[in-house]
């Protein structure tokens, strides 16, 4: 590759580790450094998949568990077309939630492998980077009240923040474990460096497959 690509990167962890707050700082922070970039979020709410998505959330429409986590796959590679685009023109992606949660949240559901789990999201752009925020449960509470969607009990949450765990042991991944108690501006001059380097490591890389 002659000319400069974008790098994926992620933020993963638990509700309220401060994912969307770090994943704002650090768009603004690239941007005024120069470095082309844009936000995205999974679930995207607004395709149509991302709007049957948000009603199951929502709880105002039931979806098999089988069903939902395949539908939370085609979100992204619906997107996925433009992700591999952004990246090829030299945008960097700043990512709020990946793969990661698919696997993460419905294998904390009875009866799920990780196997299974990741399945669907084989073969995805594969993040130069994933910032996990790690958080307890306790520092969490501090943090404020469960919103009224689905998912957002505290028994789930541990048992998604073990799911979590999985994913430290794969040494193919670029995984980073931030502590996510500290102040929002220490945990973004973290986030930041961490998002420089691999910014500047991988931009004559071709763009890797997610778990293959
Ligand atoms: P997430 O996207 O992971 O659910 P948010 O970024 O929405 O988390 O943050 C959840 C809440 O916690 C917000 O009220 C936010 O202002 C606050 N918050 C985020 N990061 C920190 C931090 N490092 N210390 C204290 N409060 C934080
Ligand atoms: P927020 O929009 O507040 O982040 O909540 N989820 C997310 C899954 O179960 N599977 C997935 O693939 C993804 C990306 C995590 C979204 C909720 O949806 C869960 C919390």
């Amino acid at each position: 590759m002659s000319h400069r690509r974008g790098a994926l990167i992620v933020l993963e962890g638990v509700d309220r580790a401060g994912k969307t707050t770090q994943c704002k700082k650090l768009v603004q922070a690239l941007r005024k450094s120069g470095r082309p970039v844009e936000m995205l979020r999974f679930p995207d709410r607004t395709t149509k998949i991302g709007q049957l998505i948000s009603a199951y959330l929502e709880k105002n429409y039931n979806l098999e568990d089988h069903a939902v986590h395949l539908l939370f796959s085609a979100n992204r590679w619906e997107l996925e077309p433009l992700l591999r685009q952004k990246l090829e023109q030299g945008v960097s992606l700043v990512v709020d939630r990946y793969a990661f949660s698919g696997v993460a949240f419905t294998s904390a559901k009875p009866g799920f492998s990780l196997e299974w789990c990741m399945n669907p999201d084989v073969g995805l752009p594969k993040p130069d980077l994933v910032l996990y925020l790690q958080l307890s449960p306790e520092v969490a509470a501090q943090r404020g009240e469960f919103g009224a969607e689905r998912y957002e009990t505290s028994d789930f949450q541990r048992t998604v923040l073990q799911r979590y765990q999985h994913f430290k042991k794969d040494p193919s991944l670029n995984w980073q474990v931030i502590d996510a108690a500290k102040s929002i501006e220490d945990v973004h001059t973290e986030i930041k460096t961490h998002s420089e380097m691999a910014i500047e490591a991988v931009q004559y890389q071709p763009i890797a497959e997610l778990w293959k």
